[in-house]
């Protein structure tokens, strides 16, 4: 084999490997992987799925499909003997960050698990230019630049298929992409993402700004972090009627292809509507089946048993709501549909909060969805119960048959079997090869949960990933952090609900107890990464309070020996991938019953780190899997805290005033040396936010906040063997998080395919 693949490699090298440059080798493994590849396409037959999203947030594709492809160690290998190393080759590959966090990474998790059971299911979306900003920080605040990631050797393709999109009454020609996405030991399925010709990146000017009105230059430049101003949101409608009128005619042109007359379209196609980004889906298809002769009402009936939606989310302002006007400007061909919808749907309930277009004219795209699809699921088991019981509760009691849960996963090939090789390697030695393809497996472990010499080796694992870690960041940022000290590591998304801002009035709270002479069980990093959105002040504001703080900490030699706060700029898979296997308290600390499900929860978890978490998301499946020695669970739950914005009676000041612990925090922001080494602007705009507003909730959990993670220190240091045995049976508990098993289930009970 190895014989084999060296010439196939030096082939397409064009020269033997010890001669070509690591470039050569980047170019000639791309073209050898897509080739590979695309030998694994098959024949669709039956039902096929159209995963349809504004994000594919795919990261660096080489080593993943290395490994999916089976040839991962084998290329490894002939590199090293010919003194190349493929590590430094994948530094070469830009990231493509087409998504803005957990919402783009699920889908991209997804596509690899779908080829892997060698499922027929494609992924519908857009080719931007540039994905999420760059982020640096300068004087303590984050920068946005443009992240560029197409070379023009990329593994996205153009095709020539072009499909015609009429925006504001002008007809554009959408270019189809196509990204071989290829399953581990499985099928080879498409990525398709639409483009524009005329996208020109010179109109980008300082920073991330750009001349808003010349759509046929901008529409797919960039991907949108916020919509904090209207040209924006209006970009925004664009960006989406390309995505899924073009990803409409695919469909039908696909399905036609393979025989299906349109009124069988649901017989051919399954499309689900990750969010409502991609809603306009709906009256979309609508259009088209009536332009080739199809009723409205059985375009309808169609349209429903072909769609299903999912929600990611249950804060108010992420819920899509587009005025009228905006939609009469961009797609006036949809409006008399979204129209009609809204008729039909006011005589299905009368009840004014299920309305689609409300009385303000604003049109409900989430409200579309339930109305117009079969199926409308949540991403873990409280976030489902909580739209069936609040959020959307007007919407169960119409059609309790179309809501359904379906817990969120992560691919296990990249989380685990690509970030942490050692990992991998030492669990199938002690259970075989199995947990791969069968996640479940991992249970087998828990038959070594005792054994000293095994949880021994698993501790130098996470010992060896630290030093990676701490490498990399040196190399990387040039901080020196220290390996033996308790790696905290929250990385997510910059987000209120989130709460970074909880982590940090800890790690005020502790730099002020030790200088008051209490020193912690034992030193502690804690890493951050995050980006906020470019608009998003008070995310901004907590930012740079962490980087302040990092400061002031790295300058009292005392504190320093005992903690250290880094922020890795720039957050994104790459950096995930390095992160994650190094964790040793995984913080999942968002306010209970507000982070639909999370997923970085699972990808720690599964790389034996310890949560520290409130019962929110699916760190209420993670708890009841793993059992309460197994996890640190801290704050209200859902019910306390749902009560409490139902009763309106949170005043966060008084909290502030009868918690001297509380507001010795708080006021630490604008003490003179936080002053010192940031800007007071911010400090104390974030201070007055804390105690007036403080609209998550921090304050009523920064008690038991502390003290969770002030005994998980202290089991760490106190107790390494149980604290390994705590990580290791996070490993073997973590199996039902394998995107696999969500994407069976999705095939189970919705979509059917094949
Ligand atoms: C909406 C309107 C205008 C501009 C942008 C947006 C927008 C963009 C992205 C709204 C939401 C998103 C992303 C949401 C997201 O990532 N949600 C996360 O989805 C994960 C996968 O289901 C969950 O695990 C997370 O809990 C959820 O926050």
């Amino acid at each position: 084999m190895n014989k084999e693949l060296n010439a196939k490699l030096a082939g397409y090298c064009g020269k033997p490997i010890d001669e070509a440059s690591k470039e050569e080798i980047y170019l000639a493994l791309l073209a050898m992987a897509q080739e590979m590849s695309e030998q694994k396409k098959e024949k669709t037959t039956g039902r096929k799925l159209y995963y349809i999203s504004a994000e594919f947030l795919i990261g660096k594709l080489l080593s993943n499909n290395l490994i999916n492809l089976g040839i991962y160690e084998d290329v490894r290998e002939l590199l090293e003997k010919a003194g190349k190393s493929l590590a430094d080759i994948e530094e070469l590959e830009p990231e493509p960050s087409l998504g803005n966090g957990g919402l783009g990474r699920l889908a991209a998790c997804f596509l690899d698990s779908l080829a892997t059971l060698k499922l027929p299911g494609d992924g519908v979306g857009l080719r931007y230019h540039c994905g999420l900003f760059r982020q640096n920080f300068k004087d303590g605040l984050q920068n946005e630049t443009p992240d560029y990631w197409i070379t023009g050797n990329d593994w996205v393709k153009p095709t020539e298929t072009v499909y015609p999109v009429t925006l504001a009454g002008r007809t554009y020609p959408v270019r189809l992409y196509e990204l071989a996405v290829t399953g581990y030991e499985g099928r080879t399925n498409s990525l398709n993402l639409f483009d524009l010709d005329s996208i020109d990146e010179q109109i980008i000017t300082n920073g991330i700004h750009f001349d808003k009105a010349d759509i046929a230059k901008n529409l797919t430049l960039f991907l949108y972090p916020d919509d904090s101003d209207d040209a924006g949101r209006i970009l925004r409608i664009y960006q989406q009627y390309l995505m899924v009128s073009a990803g409409a005619q695919l469909i039908l042109e696909e399905c036609v292809g393979r025989g299906c007359h349109y009124h069988d379209l649901a017989a051919y196609a399954a499309v689900q509507i990750n969010d409502t980004h991609p809603s306009l889906i709906i009256p979309e298809l609508i259009r088209l089946l009536t332009e080739k002769g199809i009723t409205f009402d059985e375009a309808v009936q169609i349209v429903t048993d072909t769609c299903a939606y999912t929600n990611h989310t249950i804060l108010a302002e992420a819920l899509e709501k587009w005025p009228r006007s905006f939609l009469e400007q961009v797609v006036p061909q949809l409006l008399p549909i979204i129209e009609k919808l809204d008729v039909l749907a006011r005589t299905r309930s009368k009840n004014a909060s299920t309305a689609i277009i409300d009385s303000k004219g604003y049109v409900h795209m989430a409200h579309m969805d339930i109305h117009f699809t079969h199926s409308v699921n949540g991403v873990a088991a409280l976030h489902t119960q909580i739209l069936k019981n609040s959020e959307l509760a007007d919407f169960y009691r119409l059609y309790p048959e179309k809501f359904n849960n379906k817990t969120n996963g992560i691919t296990f090939r990249r989380w685990l079997l690509a970030c942490n090789r050692s990992l991998a390697a030492e669990i199938e030695k002690l259970i075989g090869g199995g947990f791969k393809k069968d996640a479940d497996e991992l249970e087998k472990l828990l038959a070594f949960a005792d054994d000293a010499s095994v949880l021994e080796k698993f501790s130098e694992i996470k010992a060896d990933n630290k030093k990676a870690l701490a490498d990399w960041l040196y190399r990387k940022q040039g901080v020196k952090i220290n390996p033996e000290a308790m790696f905290s590591i929250q990385a997510k998304r910059l987000h209120e609900y989130k709460r970074q801002q909880l982590n940090l009035l800890f790690l005020i709270h502790q730099f002020l107890e030790i200088r008051s002479g209490h020193r912690p069980a034992t030193p502690i990093v804690s890493i951050f990464g995050a980006k906020a959105a470019p608009a998003y002040t008070i995310a901004k504001d907590i930012i740079h309070a962490l980087l302040a703080l990092s400061q002031v900490i790295g300058a009292d030699p005392e504190a320093a020996a005992y903690m250290q706060i880094v922020f890795v700029e720039n957050y994104n898979v790459a950096a995930a991938e390095k992160m994650i296997p190094a964790c040793d308290l995984s913080e999942q600390i968002s306010l209970a019953s507000k982070e639909a499900s999370g997923t970085g929860n699972m990808k720690f978890m599964l790389n034996g780190a310890v949560t520290l978490g409130t019962m929110d998301g699916a760190n209420v499946e993670i708890a009841q899997r793993v059992g309460s020695t197994n996890i640190y669970i801290f704050g209200q739950n859902s019910r306390q805290v749902i009560e409490r914005y139902r009763k309106n009676d949170y005043h966060a000041a008084d909290w502030y005033d009868s918690d001297p612990n509380l507001k010795r925090a708080i006021d630490f922001l604008i003490s003179p040396e936080m002053l010192a080494a940031g800007r007071e602007e911010h400090l104390s705009r974030l201070r007055n936010e804390l105690i007036h507003k403080d609209w998550f909730q921090t304050l009523p959990d920064f008690n038991s906040y502390v003290v969770r993670k002030q005994q998980a220190m202290a089991d760490y240091a106190y107790n390494k063997k149980e604290w390994a045995k705590k990580g290791f049976v996070n490993i073997a508990k973590a199996g039902f998080f394998s995107s696999d098993r969500t994407i069976r289930e999705y095939n189970e009970k919705i979509w059917h395919l094949g």
